[in-house]
Parts: structure tokens; sequence; C-alpha cells
């Protein structure tokens, strides 16, 4: 695809702060510091629109923005960060199941998940909201240019077996991905503009 335009809408820390009217949106989700603004900057060829932080835990906010003022791209906060209090890290979870049983503009999460890493409990949890509200999901391995070829296959193969075992539904593929080589780029834009395309927007 070829970006235009992408520019920083909003911080929305609650459900009245999400953007009315009939955008599409692309929502990004994984545990704190996988690489989830990292991917959203590399995928919009941008450098610091969405912050990369080395503070994990940070984001409380579903951060909005406009892609060719045609979609949105969304910046959820991460997960699983130990030092997080434990009312935030309850909030995350409110924010997070309210926002994928009752955001209907959805029309693709991406799950992130660390190549280098299992799945932890909290990716499964993840995993199974998206299955049950029956969401379009794709999964990205990210990080992928820390890992040898060999490594990197033992690990995604790894990763597929842990993750199916909760259940694969519409969502079950597995893309590696490097934010620092862009490596794996157009396999996520292509999901990205089937799922607006199936979205039927009038946009
Ligand atoms: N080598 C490498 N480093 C990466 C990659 N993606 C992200 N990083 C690094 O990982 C760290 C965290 O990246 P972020 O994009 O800020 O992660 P995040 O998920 O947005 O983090 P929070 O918003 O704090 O939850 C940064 O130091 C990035 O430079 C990648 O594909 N390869
Ligand atoms: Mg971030």
């Amino acid at each position: 695809m070829k970006i235009t335009s992408a520019k920083f809408v909003k911080s929305a820390f609650e459900e009245e702060h999400w953007p009315r009217g009939p955008v599409p949106e692309v929502a990004f989700m994984g545990r704190s510091n996988v690489g989830k603004s990292s991917l959203m900057n590399s995928l919009l060829r941008v450098k610091g629109l969405a912050r990369t932080s080395s503070t994990p835990g940070r984001t409380q906010s579903l951060n909005y923005f406009l892609v060719n003022e045609r979609f949105y791209f969304v910046d959820l906060p991460g997960y699983g960060y130990a030092r997080v209090p434990r009312d935030v890290r309850d909030s995350w979870g409110q924010m997070v199941a309210n926002y994928l049983a009752n955001r209907n503009s959805l029309v693709l999460s991406i799950h992130i998940v660390d190549s280098r890493h299992e799945p932890t409990t909290l990716d499964l949890q993840l995993r199974e909201w998206l299955l049950v509200n029956q969401k379009p999901f794709l999964t990205v391995a990210t990080k992928s240019d820390k890992l040898s070829h060999n490594e990197l296959q033992k690990n995604l193969a790894r990763t597929r077996t842990i993750l199916d075992a909760v259940g694969s539904g519409a969502g079950g593929r597995v893309v590696e991905y490097s934010s620092v080589t862009g490596r794996g780029r157009e396999r996520i834009w292509h999901a990205i503009e089937e799922a607006l395309a199936a979205s039927h927007s009038p946009l």
C-alpha cells in the first residue's frame, strides 16, 4: 500500500473517547515492549510516529493514527509488564476485553509476539478473546532479525503449536517480521488490505 498520510489523532482512555463514524480500524496488540509501536512505524515507514519506548507498560490508552485519511491504526496498551500495579493490569484487561467485544469497526487485530520466546499466558488469553469474539486476526512474530534462520524456523513452529492449541479460527497464521529490516512487510500489508476490502467500508 502506498502511504500518502499518517497522523496521530488521539489517545482514548475511555470508551467515550473512541472515534465515532464508519472509519475501519486495524489494532496492534501484544505484551509490553514486544515491538507494537515499532511495527506500526515500520509499516508506515515513519520513524517516531507511534512512540517507541524503553519504559514498558507506560501507555494505558488506545492511541489512534489515521492512515491515508481512510483507516485507523490503533496502538493498544501492552500487557504483562510485571512492575505495573495490579489495578493498572486489571484495567488493561477490562479495556481490551471491552474493545474486542464492542468495537464493530475493528476489521483486523494484529497480535504481536516475540519470535524469540514462547507465547505467554496473557498471549493465550488474548488469543482466546479474539477467537471468542470471532475477530479476524493475524499473529506477527517480530524481532526475527535477532535469530538465525534455523532458530527462527524452530521458534515459529513452536509458537504455531502453542497458539493452535488454543484454537485457530479465521486467524491461524503466524507471520515473521522484523521492524529493523522490514522483512514480512508485504505480507502484513496484504492481510490489512484484504481486511479493509472485506469490511465494505464506504470510504
Ligand atoms: N532488533 C529489533 N528490535 C526491535 C524490533 N521491534 C522492536 N524492537 C525494539 O524493542 C523495543 C520495544 O519496542 P516498542 O516498539 O517500543 O515496543 P512496544 O510493544 O510498543 O512497547 P510498549 O508500548 O512499551 O508496550 C525497542 O527498543 C525497539 O527498538 C525488531 O523487529 N527488531
Ligand atoms: Mg508502544
